[in-house]
């Protein structure tokens, strides 16, 4: 069983502000929210990141982008919202096991690089 933190939050054995769950994803607030909304949304199966992933995950990251724009509606992103996926350390991932930041408003985000 994996020590990983976001293994261990959709196992319930660290608190989190869980928004969505179903089969294949988890979805929290964000410890350090850097937008009115910012959530993550993980799969449940762990995958250190983007870079690590292959065929046998095609339909867990489906899953996890169908789940993403469900869950972005539900959080009140009507009018948009940013999603991130941080990658290794050039990507300045932290936390390794694959996720996506939902970021919202109201107002626009301010642009990226
Ligand atoms: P990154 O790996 O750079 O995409 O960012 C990881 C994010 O995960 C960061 O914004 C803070 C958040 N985070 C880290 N540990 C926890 C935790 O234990 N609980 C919650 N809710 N968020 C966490």
């Amino acid at each position: 069983m994996s020590d990983c933190v976001f293994c261990r939050i959709v196992r319930g054995e660290i608190p989190s502000k869980k928004v969505y769950e179903d089969e294949h994803v988890y979805a929290f607030h964000d410890i350090h929210p850097v937008a009115p909304v910012h959530v993550l949304v993980v799969p449940k199966v762990h995958v250190d990141s983007m870079a690590h992933l292959d065929g046998e995950h095609e339909a867990a990251m489906g899953r996890l982008m169908v789940a993403a724009g469900k869950i972005a509606r539900e959080q009140g992103c009507t009018d948009g919202f940013r999603t991130i996926v941080n990658t290794g350390r050039v990507g300045l991932q932290e936390v390794y096991h694959l996720h996506l930041h939902i970021l919202g408003g109201p107002d626009p985000l301010p642009p990226m690089l």
